[in-house]
């Protein structure tokens, strides 16, 4: 195929040689952007850089190395300065101020980063307990910083993610539009959630990240712009590049399809952004640096397989991060949990023969009538991967919608037994948020509430020693989006959720059970901890995932102790090394940390 051709003739250019290094003193962001990993000029110059640079090469993430430890401290530090003032633009400001105003304090926590031997090292271990490392250090109380907690969720978010617009100029045909970002960001400074989190830096991801899932010519073709696109090599893209991509769409705009525009000055600035907030953000949960933490991203990148942008998608930013902490971390098993309406396929392709990445998607199916197609129960992985594909695809339509029942029973059937026993190193969230009421079909018809989505990110952090990490994907109702967003960040600063079990009362409808059935079934070959659970009534099944039984007042002690085994520990991330020691001497997979 024409596809393959390009990949393999390309990748004798960019992976025998680097691409070259702009000269130091150049001033253009247009030629930095072919080789950068972090270019922060265009926001202003932030100390982080020089650090950065001082520390490491350019394609070395901020975990690495002692000198960029450093940087990143700082760089958050200042961060959240900045969200306690409100201001959002960080990327068109600059931060010296703030810098320097903290600098007094950061001196004792660059001395508990450097205590750090495994993370100077690159080595993620997995038994590291999840702790604060802000709080190993010495120095009395009193020398603490002027910021609350350290250790505590992360967000990201970045402006240049605005510019990714069609250039019909008309939000109301585009249902992904820059206004889902920025309500949500909003949301988050509104109700006081993002004061106490710690706002982290985006940047762009570099060329070389994007191809850990993207083949180059993708790569290349989605990742530059035409104001820096001469500088790469010259022979290689671009004749072909700007015919194949283009499609004039109906609005005048231009893109893969209706749906999946493209600006071709300002969106792959946007979608590398997008994928490179991701990255930080992981990375920073998976060092220990940061509790957990939240993405306010777009574009979306599900959908985005290796050599396809669709449904909105060009790089597939969870796929991405996933790879790269393993590849420049060394962490383990990752377990990403995909709740966007639409199933993934580009997260299913990307691991789909992965034991080491477990997938597990919960989509509108209805027998491959709704979009993308893919994501039948059936397809469980291939090769070494068997098993570590779970689809939960939903059937029968609308009638009646899915909701909270349906989707905490699945988490309380198959998702939370199966991650239990895979034992995620770290967990990434697909977070789309279309399921929630408010979106009608095509892109949506689900009814399940905003709040549902805090409850299942409070399932989730009893795993992987609570280290979460969410990406925004689809979704573009913005009350739906903010609530959904608003509840999901609560859950992971650890506050309480309400009702997890008034809905335990009902019923799944009956075409979610069969869903569910489906599931169970095919996946019970492949995780045993499914075994009894298809062996169970629906309705015991429902209400206790630990295999207790009845639902009368009586019993609802019982039945709250048994979710909260699921729901253990927000604030005792230790806790979790309980289920990795008791998990089951059948689990399919022993992998440890790559060291
Ligand atoms: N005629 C996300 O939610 N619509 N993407 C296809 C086909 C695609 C949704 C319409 C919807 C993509 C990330
Ligand atoms: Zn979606």
């Amino acid at each position: 195929q024409h596809q393959h051709f390009l990949e393999k003739h390309y990748k004798i250019l960019s992976k025998g040689a680097d691409l070259p290094r702009p000269p130091p003193t150049h001033p253009e962001e247009t030629e930095e952007e072919l080789t950068e990993t972090n270019d922060m000029q265009e926001d202003g110059g932030a100390s982080p850089n020089r650090l950065q640079k001082e520390g490491s090469d350019d394609s070395t993430h901020s975990s690495e190395l002692l000198g960029v430890h450093v940087k990143s401290e700082e760089e958050h530090r200042s961060m959240h300065a900045k969200g306690e003032s409100t201001e959002s633009e960080l990327d068109e400001e600059d931060e010296d101020d703030d810098v320097i105003q903290l600098r007094e304090s950061e001196e004792e926590e660059r001395g508990s980063f450097v205590q750090h031997p495994l993370q100077q090292m690159g080595v993620f271990q997995s038994s590291l307990p999840h702790r604060p490392l802000g709080r190993t250090k010495s120095s009395p109380a009193g020398g603490v910083s002027p910021i609350k907690h350290l250790f505590t969720t992360g967000l990201v978010y970045d402006s240049l993610m605005l510019k990714h617009q069609c250039v019909c100029g008309n939000a109301h045909i585009h249902p992904e539009h820059a206004g889902r970002v920025q309500s949500i960001w909003s949301r988050l400074q509104e109700t006081g959630l993002l004061s106490r989190c710690e706002r982290i830096r985006g940047r762009k991801a570099s060329l070389d990240e994007i191809q850990s899932v993207h083949s180059e010519f993708h790569t290349l073709l989605y990742g530059t712009s035409p104001l820096n696109r001469h500088k790469l090599d010259h022979k290689k893209l671009l004749g072909p590049i700007s015919q194949k991509m283009y499609a004039v769409l109906p609005c005048g705009g231009i893109g893969v399809d209706s749906d999946t525009v493209w600006n071709e000055m300002h969106s792959s600035a946007a979608v590398r952004m997008a994928v490179g907030s991701v990255i930080e953000l992981a990375f920073k949960v998976a060092a220990g640096e940061l509790k957990n933490g939240f993405a306010v991203v777009r574009p979306p990148g599900h959908h985005a397989e290796e050599s396809t942008a669709m449904g909105f998608c060009f790089f597939n930013s969870v796929a991405i991060t996933a790879k790269l902490l393993q590849q420049k971390l060394g962490v383990g098993k990752i377990l990403i949990v995909d709740w966007d309406i639409h199933h993934g396929n580009g997260t299913q392709q990307a691991f789909y023969n992965d034991p080491s990445i477990l997938y597990i998607s919960l989509h509108r199916y209805d027998d491959g009538n709704f979009f993308p197609g893919s994501g039948a129960p059936e397809e469980v992985g291939s090769g070494a991967g068997v098993g570590f594909n779970v689809n939960i695809a939903w059937i029968g339509g609308v009638e009646p919608p899915m909701g909270d029942v349906e989707y905490l029973t699945a988490f309380r059937t198959v998702v939370m037994p199966i991650a239990q026993q895979f034992s995620p190193d770290v967990v990434l969230v697909s977070a789309g948020f279309d399921a929630v009421e408010g979106h009608q079909s095509p892109l949506g018809g689900y009814n399940v509430s905003a709040k549902c989505f805090g409850q299942l990110t409070q399932l989730l952090m009893a795993l992987a020693g609570g280290r979460v990490v969410m990406a925004l994907e689809g979704g573009h109702d913005l009350t739906a989006i903010c609530d959904a967003s608003e509840a999901c960040v609560s859950a992971l600063l650890g506050d309480m959720c309400d009702s997890v079990f008034q809905w335990s009362q009902e019923k799944p409808c009956p075409k979610a059970w069969a869903s569910l059935e489906r599931v169970i079934e095919i996946q019970s070959k492949h995780w045993p901890c499914l075994q009894t659970l298809s062996q169970t009534s629906g309705y015991s099944l429902m209400v206790t995932p630990a295999g207790t039984q009845g639902q009368s007042e009586k019993d609802e002690a019982e039945t709250v102790s048994a979710m909260a085994s699921l729901s253990v520990d927000v604030e005792q991330p230790g806790s979790a090394e309980n289920t990795e020691s008791t998990r089951s001497v059948e689990e399919p997979m022993e992998e440890e940390p790559v060291l």
